[in-house]
């Protein structure tokens, strides 16, 4: 899928609670190419990828953390460790710099509704990002 691809998927993605393909990921059912895995976080590449390196980070239990515009107090350390996992994935990939996004809702590109961290790297990021 081209990057136009992915805009026109969130544009046409409501945001919603329901369970997303990522929970068929989590639970195997959809095979992915898992590259990190804990109690709390699956890391796994992104089917479409915008880098030679592009890892997609998820909480297991999506607890209604559907996007960050949403979290509450209680995401606060799934958040971190989230992140915490991005450092780890990107060490694991030797990457020498990388990039990390959440996109958040229609106008911020989102198009699964099961907040995710994106960690970008292998290549020159350029900024602004698009
Ligand atoms: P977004 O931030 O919601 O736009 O990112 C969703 C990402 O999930 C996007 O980069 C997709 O290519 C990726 N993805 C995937 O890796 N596997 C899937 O089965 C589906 C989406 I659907």
């Amino acid at each position: 899928a081209t990057s136009s691809d992915e805009k026109a998927a969130a544009l046409s993605t409501a945001p919603s609670d329901s369970p997303t393909i990522f929970d068929k990921i989590i639970s195997k059912e959809i095979p992915s190419n898992i590259v990190y895995e804990d109690e709390k976080a699956l890391a796994f590449r992104d089917i479409s990828p915008q880098a030679p390196t592009h890892i997609i980070i998820i909480p297991k239990v999506k607890d209604g953390l559907t996007r960050l515009s949403t979290a509450e107090e209680r995401h606060v350390e799934i958040l971190g460790h989230l992140l915490y996992v991005a450092k780890l994935v990107a060490k694991q990939e030797s990457l020498d710099g990388f990039r990390i996004v959440i996109n958040d809702g229609p106008l911020g590109c989102q198009s699964v509704y099961h907040l995710h961290v994106h960690l970008l790297g292998g290549r020159q990021m350029n900024w602004p990002p698009g």
